[in-house]
């Protein structure tokens, strides 16, 4: 079997770890993520390396140098609810198939390499983002601990639970000198690739983006007896301010905004709703278009509660400039194409964005099929994951010339 088949069959293998039978939901710290560590140790160390897992749970991999610095590669072992199977897991097998390459060659490059299988890139448990990646930059502060998940577990109780001490999460920061780079392989989630017909791109930047959760409050009643003009329901609140992040999205260049959740309570049919909670995730290239989209968006929704006579509360749960990827390292990525490499901005959030604060961040991104991500429909081929491979394999011994 082709190292690219071993990727795709890996990526198969994890899409079984799942928390909800039937589709693939891999939280952080979850008996999902806790069967997935035991194959990707197993192939980690197949492919030649020392394992080792810190304490917020990230697994880190490292494949020794002549030299002494090292270039980190890697992605995430984390899901989305209802996931596909390559967001995240292929960087993270393309990394080791790259490695397993150079072992089986008895090949040694003039630095190190360290693969790290980030815990928690996509925030599903609770709600923050990129808690792995922000451990390694050190930027991970300990009021993140006491966030609780849809159980009522705390942060730190899942990280004890899953082998980790919360109290040492300081000591998950790199430690090392300033790495020669991070490099991440992911694939697009968007249609680019697949409307150039083309395997790879390079990626520029990647947006900056900032998250909210919002809840109305208003007044539960009989949906039979209140007279329309007496009610404070909370839900066609939201449903105003639902249609203006939407009509936000559609009239700004290049912003998106989203609310991917929303839930009502009481949540009966008779009932009118007295509360409402929902996210709102606003992105755009440039943090001078977000920042005042964002403003806007939460002053509508203050003056929505305020016509409707509602209570309001809005939390920002994350926020993150835009990212320029090293032009350096992309140059040396692009090189390593040997063929045509379009530049793809990246709409979605990647762990480069807390890598950026140690190293210089360079990305590769595969064609993935309709550009369909955050869904079971999610697919790469085989043969595109062999250029990925080949791409990144010719990039090492690019960068071990310089
Ligand atoms: O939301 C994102 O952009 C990424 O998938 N976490
Ligand atoms: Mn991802
Ligand atoms: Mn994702």
């Amino acid at each position: 079997m082709t190292d690219a088949a071993t990727v795709m069959q890996h990526c198969d293998v994890l899409a079984a770890c799942t928390d909800e039978p039937g589709s693939i939901t891999r939280p952080f710290a979850s008996d999902a993520m806790r069967r997935a560590h035991q194959y990707v140790r197993e192939w980690m160390r197949e492919a030649g390396m020392a394992v080792t897992r810190d304490n917020v749970g990230n697994l880190r991999a490292r494949y020794e140098g002549t030299g002494t610095a090292t270039l980190l590669l890697g992605s995430h072992l984390d899901s989305v609810r209802n996931a596909g199977r390559y967001d995240g897991p292929l960087g993270v097998m393309v990394a080791i198939a790259v490695v397993k390459r150079l072992r089986d060659a008895g090949r040694r490059l003039p630095f190190g390499l360290e693969v790290l299988a980030f815990a928690d890139e996509e925030g599903l448990r609770f709600g923050s983002t990129y808690l792995g990646s922000r451990a390694v930059a050190g930027r991970l502060d300990g009021a993140e601990l006491r966030r609780t998940d849809a159980g009522g577990v705390t942060m730190a109780e899942a990280i004890r639970a899953f082998g980790g001490d919360p109290e040492k999460l300081a000591d998950d920061r790199w430690r090392g000198d300033r790495p020669l780079g991070y490099v991440e392989v992911h694939i697009e989630q968007g249609p680019v690739l697949e409307a150039r017909g083309l395997p790879v791109g390079v990626v520029p930047a990647i947006a900056g983006q900032s998250r909210f959760e919002i809840a109305f409050t208003g007044e539960a009643g009989h949906a039979g007896t209140v007279p329309m003009d007496r009610r404070r329901d909370a839900l066609t609140a939201a449903a105003e301010v639902v249609l203006a992040v939407e009509a936000a999205g559609a009239t700004q260049e290049a912003l998106v905004a989203t609310v991917g959740r929303l839930e009502v309570e009481p949540g009966a049919a008779n009932v009118i709703p007295g509360k409402v909670f929902f996210t709102l995730d606003v992105r755009h290239p440039d943090d001078r278009v977000r920042t005042p989209a964002c403003e806007a968006l939460i002053a509508r929704t203050r003056e929505t509660a305020r016509r409707r006579k509602l209570a309001v509360e809005v939390r920002a749960t994350s926020e993150r400039p835009s990212v320029r990827c090293s032009p350096r390292l992309t140059a040396l990525l692009k090189q390593a194409v040997a063929g045509r490499a379009p530049e793809v901005p990246s709409g979605a959030g990647h762990d480069g964005v807390y890598m950026s604060e140690i190293t210089d961040v360079a990305m590769l991104f595969v064609r993935c099929k309709g550009g369909i991500s955050h869904n079971p429909a999610e697919s790469v081929t085989t043969a595109d994951v062999g250029v990925a491979l080949d791409v990144l394999g010719r990039f090492l011994e690019l960068l071990a010339r310089q």
